[in-house]
Order: C-alpha cells, then structure tokens, then sequence
C-alpha cells in the first residue's frame, strides 16, 4: 500500500515537472542551511553532498523531478527534514 502512494506520488511529481522549476533552488538554500547547523556523521554529509550536486546538475539539464528528489534524499541524510 505504502509504495502504491509512493509510485502514485512520484507519477504526479514527474507529470508536473515543469512546475518544480523553482523548487530545486529553495531546497539547495534549505540544504546548505540544514547543512551548516547539521550533526550528521562526516560519511553521510559526504553522501549528503554528492546527492546535493547530482540534484543541482539534474536541476541545470531541466529534470526537476529527479533534482528534488535527490535534495530531499540529501535533506533525509543530514537530518534537515
Ligand atoms: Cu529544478
């Protein structure tokens, strides 16, 4: 049940891709706070940042979805979220 909401989520995430445009930018700035007040391990803050790029080069080729998908992952790992 929970991955059939998830897969449902994700549909109408990519459905409205173009809408997530400015979403990426707000989540980096969110990162990059979270980040500096952030106690995660330094294992996952270096997993947390290579997620931040990858969102921010998906973000640049106009693949919103999968960008801020990637941030949130990257939030998940430093406790910003
Ligand atoms: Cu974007």
């Amino acid at each position: 049940m929970k991955k059939l909401i998830l897969s449902a989520v994700a549909a109408i995430l990519l459905a409205a891709s173009p809408a997530y445009a400015g979403s990426c930018p707000k989540i980096m700035k969110q990162f990059d706070a979270a980040m500096s007040k952030s106690s995660a391990s330094v294992e996952d803050k270096a997993k947390a940042m290579a997620l931040r790029a990858e969102g921010e080069a998906m973000h640049k080729a106009g693949k919103h979805a999968e960008s801020v998908k990637a941030l949130n992952d990257a939030m998940k790992l430093i406790g910003g979220m």
